[in-house]
C-alpha cells in the first residue's frame, strides 16, 4: 500500500513556448500536469510512495499520463480508462497581459475524471495509507467527483489516516461563488493539514491577517496544521501550537504554475520523513521556486540530492 493516497484529474498541459496572447502563439510544449498528480510526483521523487485515484480517457492522452505517472513510480493501481470520454487538457498563456503571471485556458468539461465517483474509492486503499491528499478543484469538477473526494476524506478520518487538503480556489471551475465557498469550508470540517493562500483564507473565512486566519481555521474547523502561502512573501505555517515563517526563495520565474503542488508534495514527504515543519517548509519553497523556474508542473521537481544542491548552492 502506498503511504500516500491522493484523489483527483491529471490533465495535460499544453504551454505556450512563446509569451503573449495565444491567438498568435503557434508552438506548445507538451506536460503531464494536475494538481494531485503534481503531488504524487513531489512525493515519488522524495522516495514517499503514492498513488494517485482517478479516471483518464481511453485515448492518446491518457496513455501519455498514465505512462508518465507510472515511469515516476506514482502507484497507478486505481486508475481506471473510460472509453466514453476524454483526458481533460489545458492550455497556458504566458506573461500576458500581466508579465509573470500566467492564464490558463481549461478543455476539461466532461472529461474522464469529471466521472469520477464514490465507487473509484476503495476503501482499504484509502484507509491503508498514512495519507489521503485531495483538493478543491476536485470538488469543484463535477458533483460526483466532489462526492468521491468527501468519501476519500470521510474513510480517511475513519481510519485515522491523516487528512490533507489544498483550497486550490480556481474561480472558472465554479459557477458560482457562494457554491466554491460552502463546499470548501464542508471540507475543512475533514481536513488535519491545510494549505491555503491570502486570497483563499478572505475568501473562506472572511480575514487575511496571518493570525486572524490560523485563529479562525483552529477554533471553526479544529485545525492545528496550516500552511498559509504567502507568494514571493515565503510562507507561514501554524503547527501544533508553533508558528513558524520561511522566506521564498528569489528566482527567474518562466511559469508560477505548479509552485503551489510542489511546495505541498515536499512539504507532506518531509514531514513523512521526520523533518521538523521549518525544514519542511524550507525544502517546500526551495521546491516550489525549482518548478517556476520551467515550463511544466513536475519536471524540475527535485530528488533529495537536487533539493540539497539548490539549498547549499542558492545565493552564492
Ligand atoms: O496547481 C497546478 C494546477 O493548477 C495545474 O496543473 C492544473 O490541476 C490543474 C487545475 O486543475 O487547474
Amino acid at each position: 500500500m502506498p503511504e500516500v493516497v491522493a484523489l483527483g484529474e491529471p490533465l495535460v498541459q499544453f504551454n505556450a513556448v512563446t509569451d503573449g496572447p495565444l491567438r498568435h502563439v503557434t508552438y506548445f510544449e507538451k506536460h503531464a500536469t494536475g494538481t494531485e498528480a503534481n503531488v504524487c510526483v513531489a512525493l515519488v521523487r522524495l522516495g514517499v510512495s503514492c498513488g494517485l485515484i482517478t479516471r483518464l480517457g481511453a485515448d492518446e492522452f491518457g496513455l501519455f499520463i498514465y505512462n508518465w505517472l507510472r515511469g515516476e513510480g506514482v502507484d497507478v493501481s486505481h486508475i481506471r480508462f473510460d472509453p466514453e470520454r476524454p483526458t481533460g487538457i489545458y492550455f497556458v498563456q504566458r506573461n500576458y497581459p500581466i508579465p509573470g503571471v500566467s492564464d490558463v485556458l481549461y478543455y476539461r468539461r466532461g472529461s474522464a475524471a469529471s466521472a469520477l465517483s464514490p465507487d473509484d474509492v476503495d476503501p482499504d486503499y484509502v484507509g491503508g495509507a498514512r495519507v489521503f491528499h485531495t483538493t478543491g478543484i476536485t470538488m469543484a469538477i463535477s458533483d460526483t467527483a466532489r462526492s468521491a473526494a468527501f468519501k476519500g476524506l470521510e474513510i480517511a478520518r475513519g481510519k485515522g489516516v491523516i487528512t490533507s487538503f489544498d483550497v486550490n480556489y480556481r474561480k472558472k471551475l465554479w459557477t458560482r461563488v457562494e457554491d466554491a465557498v460552502n463546499v470548501l469550508s464542508r471540507a475543512l470540517n475533514f481536513v488535519d493539514i491545510v494549505f491555503l493562500d491570502e486570497d483563499e483564507a478572505s475568501l473562506l473565512l472572511g480575514v487575511s491577517m496571518v493570525d486572524d486566519v490560523f485563529k479562525e481555521l483552529r477554533s471553526r474547523f479544529g485545525i492545528d496544521k496550516i500552511v498559509l502561502k504567502l507568494g514571493v512573501k515565503g510562507s507561514m505555517a501554524y503547527w501544533e501550537g508553533r508558528v513558524v515563517k520561511v522566506d521564498a526563495f528569489r528566482v527567474p520565474v518562466k511559469d508560477p504554475i505548479g509552485a503551489g503542488d510542489a511546495y505541498a508534495g515536499v512539504f507532506l514527504a518531509s514531514i513523512l520523513r521526520g523533518h521538523d515543519v521549518e525544514s519542511a517548509m524550507r525544502r517546500a519553497s526551495a521546491a516550489a521556486a525549482m518548478v517556476v523556474m520551467v515550463r511544466g508542473d513536475e519536471e524540475n521537481l527535485p530528488r533529495e540530492d537536487d533539493l540539497r544542491r539548490f539549498l547549499e548552492g542558492y545565493g552564492r
